[in-house]
């Protein structure tokens, strides 16, 4: 990436006294710190993280300087700091935290505050920064006074790695940042906390052996793994089970990743797109039949759970879940309060001192469902796939493009389509990352995060898929790609209409509002105005040579895919509509 040196140079070593500032910036350096999403502010901060070799990652607009610091946390197991300045800018972080919030991702966020003495008189952008957080944040602090610097500072990086990760906000006022007398260094702090989970802890050890019980024991058990697998690391610890004890693992969007999907006993996504088309639609029957589910780390929400309708009320829940609350929120619970790796781990030790014979003597009736369900889909998805109709049919773009994947890829999708067409089409195999925004899926996530996944792990190709909708609002970190030289790859879904919202309204109400269908936007030349590739794909025979092009590119790329505005992805309310 570009500006190595001039960002990059540490001056400020080995020393005694320093600013606020750059107390600050040496208690981030402890903490781990390599970037910060930012733009400048605070100033001082900001030009002491540059002193102490922090590098600036200036972002055009808060709102994608905040997600790209989520998939940052998501690829590099870190906690990733945003800054940004009081008022405004700061309102302008709330979407961000937010996603975090329910995603469980960590974040320290550093916003600017007035000046102590100034508080409650009407300052410039003052604005009550505690409210304006406090529905998005796990902890809200100001730093009271500059001798508690470094305690204020490690008190975020706890509060946002500890327990269930989330975002902290760490606010600070102008007149201790702007302050330019220097201080003793409190040398008292040595620990490095930038990283998650921070505590690891397991589940009652009686609790667990009731568990490996009621798994061992059970007719048709399955597993379903949430995004909690992939934050914990317990990935290895997850696919053990499933391979050593037998047990089939569907996962949920975040999940996706946790298990191996050309594993014979992988089930895969399920949740709301088992509709017509889906990957995992023929395995609804034994996600249905199932008489014992594991769930772990997953919050069992509305789309993981088709609107609470797809998992059997009867069968008997056991649940691992690093947060309390969560365990028994939808299905009440044998309780496995713990993080996902060592209570997976301890899990399948308590497991293997059974006696396996159920598992092992269903384990190739279950394996033979799994390869039927995978036929079929494959047979119903095979004449979109090979489609050359034009504009293009995104199951035939995909097709394509699982193919230039490589097994190592990180993988971005927006919210809307993009998620759920790289959910279903795009398997999870070999050491292929998967980054989505499903905390609250919003609009405009997918280049910024694939951009933070970059920087996190800038060995490995990122590729994004976007819609047009969603993508417009981010154009402008385009111009950040090409400056910073972070080089993603984006197609963007370009099908001149607002695609899920339309159909939604359609659904419900058999018209739609004007919103929905857009002009055309030709989005190769809003690369080709910030310097970046652009490249167009009209039709279906374009596509292996473009993303070839682009995955061959040094620099960011952005692929312009004009895609039939009726091509839906699979969603059952939605299956009646595809004449829409
Ligand atoms: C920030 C935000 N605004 C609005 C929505 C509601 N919404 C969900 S999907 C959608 C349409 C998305 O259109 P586009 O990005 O073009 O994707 P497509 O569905 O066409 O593939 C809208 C407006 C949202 N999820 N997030
Ligand atoms: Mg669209």
């Amino acid at each position: 990436m570009a500006n190595q040196t001039a960002n990059q140079t540490e001056t400020m070593t080995n020393v005694e006294t320093a600013t606020n500032a750059e107390r600050i910036a040496l208690a981030l350096k402890r903490n781990g710190v390599k970037y910060l999403f930012g733009q400048s502010n605070p100033p001082t901060v900001t030009l002491a993280c540059m002193d102490v070799g922090i590098r600036q990652i200036g972002y055009r607009q808060e709102n994608a300087g905040s997600y790209m610091a989520q998939a940052y946390a998501m690829c590099s197991g870190t906690v990733p700091v945003v800054t940004a300045q009081n008022g405004p800018a700061a309102t302008l972080l709330v979407p961000g935290l937010a996603e975090c919030l329910k995603a469980s991702h960590p974040v320290v966020a550093l916003v600017d505050e007035i000046q102590r003495n100034h508080e409650e008189r009407n300052a410039f952008q003052e604005i009550d920064h505690f409210q304006l957080f406090s529905g998005v944040a796990k902890w809200v602090k100001k730093i009271p006074t500059e001798d508690r610097i470094e305690d204020y500072v490690d008190m975020a990086f706890k509060a946002a790695a500890s327990g269930r990760p989330g975002p902290a906000v760490l606010l600070c006022p102008k007149d201790i940042t702007l302050d330019t007398k220097k201080y003793p260094i409190r040398k008292v702090r040595k620990a490095n906390l930038g990283y998650y989970p921070l505590d690891r802890t397991t589940a009652d050890p009686e609790k667990m052996k009731e568990a490996a019980k009621l798994l061992a024991n059970a007719e048709c058990p399955i597993i379903y793994a949430g995004g909690g697998v992939i934050s914990s690391g317990a990935i290895e610890e997850l696919r053990q089970i499933q391979e050593e004890c037998a047990v089939p693992v569907a996962t949920t969007t975040m999940g996706k990743g946790s298990v191996d999907e050309e594993h014979p006993l992988t089930i895969g996504p399920i949740g709301y797109y088992m509709g017509k088309r889906g990957a995992t639609k023929f395995l609804k029957p034994m996600v249905q039949r199932a008489d014992v589910v594991l769930l772990v780390g997953n919050r069992t929400n509305q789309n993981g759970t088709d609107s609470w309708t797809l998992l059997p009320e009867d069968a008997t829940y056991i649940h691992i879940d690093v947060d309390p609350m969560e365990i028994g929120r939808n299905y009440e619970s044998l309780r496995l309060v713990g993080d996902a790796k060592l209570t997976l781990a301890a899990l399948k030790e308590a497991l293997i001192h059974h006696n396996l014979h159920h598992r092992i003597q269903n384990r190739a009736l279950i394996e033979a469902e799994i390869a039927k369900a995978r036929a079929a889909h494959l047979e119903e998805a095979d004449s979109a796939k090979t489609s050359d109709q034009s504009p293009i049919r995104m199951e035939r773009f995909l097709t394509e493009l699982d193919e230039q994947l490589a097994e190592d890829h990180i993988i971005v999708a927006d919210a809307s389509l993009s998620s759920v067409w790289l959910a279903n089409y795009i398997k999870a195999k070999g050491t292929r990352k998967f980054v989505f925004p499903r905390g609250i899926a919003g609009l405009g996530w997918g280049l910024p995060m694939a951009m933070g996944a970059k920087i996190a792990k800038p060995e490995k190709k990122v590729f994004c898929l976007a819609g047009d909708g969603g993508f417009a609002h981010v154009w402008s970190e385009l111009e950040t790609c090409k400056r910073e030289e972070i080089n993603v790859v984006i197609a963007v879904i370009n099908n001149e209409i607002l695609a899920y919202q339309k159909l939604a309204e359609q659904s419900k109400w058999g018209r739609s509002t004007n919103a929905c269908d857009l002009t055309a936007v030709d989005h190769a030349k809003i690369a080709e105005a910030c310097g970046v590739k652009g490249i167009r794909v009209e039709s279906p025979n374009e596509i292996k040579g473009a993303l070839k092009e682009a995955f061959a590119t040094e620099g960011p790329v952005v692929i312009d895919l004009l895609v039939d505005p009726n091509c839906i992805p699979p969603l059952p309310p939605m299956t009646s509509l595809e004449s829409v």
